[in-house]
């Protein structure tokens, strides 16, 4: 799948925006200012960039507790994430959800969820809409390896499967559920789980934007022409711990100085566009710099904002019908 220069340009940004943001809240949640729990996805950003591309507002995604950089593929403005996960009164979410909780129905984000294994059913309903309604939209599950073991990924593999629903589900292998290993906790191959439900699986290169892109570009594609679901398999790793504040013990003291140098997917897309000659290195090094600039204007606006008020307890909770 080709992608023109402006294509390149906005996935680049994209990519860069999340690990920028990632980078930044994790030096910014060592300070204190920022309540709750943060799960970083740096690493990961070529699967949410890969697979986010090919959608428009209308399509969905359901996301994880890591799901700052599903947030920013699919749209959400930076500036009210970072208020958000801040507490902030001007918050995507008025300051109630937090990093695990961040929404933004309007572009098709139907939240971050700290119910590991929770976006796989929630997609089969949105996917039954678009279905019933002939949207032609699509709707995409993002999970990790410890949610591909939980039972309500399967069964919503087998509902999105006998009802031919246009939905993908992408499994973000980074190799770890917590502490846990996935080469220890996931039995057998994911694909022949989606060979097992009726659909389609293919493993990618997680840290490779190009075959993420392909590959999804694919699954959507068919999901758009009424073929049914998919799976993604997208072998990844992520940078930090598992929470801020995890010690990482359970990995090697190399592994993720290796990672970095070695199979950092922004190094990876640089490299490629740089030697086919279809971008060249000062265009990337802007958007460093503008993105630079977005993430520091983000930080600075959410520190600045107010709290939620006590009088704002209850808004924005029930719906009012
Ligand atoms: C239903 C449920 N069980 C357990 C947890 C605790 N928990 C939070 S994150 C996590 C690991 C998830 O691993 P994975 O799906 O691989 O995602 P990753 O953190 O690697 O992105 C667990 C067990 C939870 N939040 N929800
Ligand atoms: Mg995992």
């Amino acid at each position: 799948m080709q992608l023109n220069r402006d294509e390149l340009l906005r996935a680049y940004r994209d990519m860069c925006t999340i690990r920028q943001f990632e980078e930044r809240v994790h030096a910014e949640f060592a300070s204190g200012d920022i309540p709750g729990f943060v799960h970083l996805y740096a690493g990961e950003e070529a699967s949410a960039v890969g697979v986010c591309a090919h959608l428009t507002k209308q399509d969905t995604i359901a996301s994880t507790h890591r799901g700052h950089g599903h947030c920013i593929a699919k749209g959400c403005d930076v500036d009210a994430m970072m208020a958000e996960i801040y507490g902030r009164k001007t918050g995507l979410c008025a300051g109630k959800g937090g990093s695990m909780h961040i929404a933004d129905v309007d572009v098709g984000m139907l939240g971050a969820n700290g119910i590991v294994g929770g976006g796989a059913p929630l997609v089969c309903g949105a996917a039954l809409t678009a279905k019933t309604l002939k949207t032609g939209a699509v709707a995409v599950a993002f999970g990790g390896d410890g949610a591909s073991n939980q039972g309500t990924t399967a069964e919503a593999m087998n509902l999105a499967s006998v009802w031919r629903l246009p939905v993908i589900f992408v499994l973000e292998d980074n190799g770890y559920a917590e502490s846990t290993a996935s080469a220890w906790s996931v039995a057998g191959d994911p694909l022949d789980r989606a060979k097992g439900f009726g659909m389609p699986g293919v493993r990618v290169d997680g840290h490779d934007f190009f075959a993420v892109h392909q590959a999804a570009g694919e699954a959507i594609a068919r999901a758009r022409a009424g073929e049914g679901p998919s799976l993604l398999h997208l072998k990844l790793a992520r940078y930090f711990g598992h929470f801020e504040g995890d010690g990482m013990t359970y990995r090697s003291p190399d592994e993720v100085a290796k990672l970095r140098a070695e199979r950092d997917c922004l190094k990876l897309f640089r490299a490629k566009v740089t030697e086919a000659g279809l971008l060249d290195g000062a265009a990337l090094d802007a958007i460093e710099g503008e993105v630079a600039a977005v993430i520091e204007h983000a930080v600075r606006r959410a520190k600045a904002a107010p709290m939620p008020a006590p009088a704002d307890l209850l808004s924005d909770v029930y719906v009012s019908y």
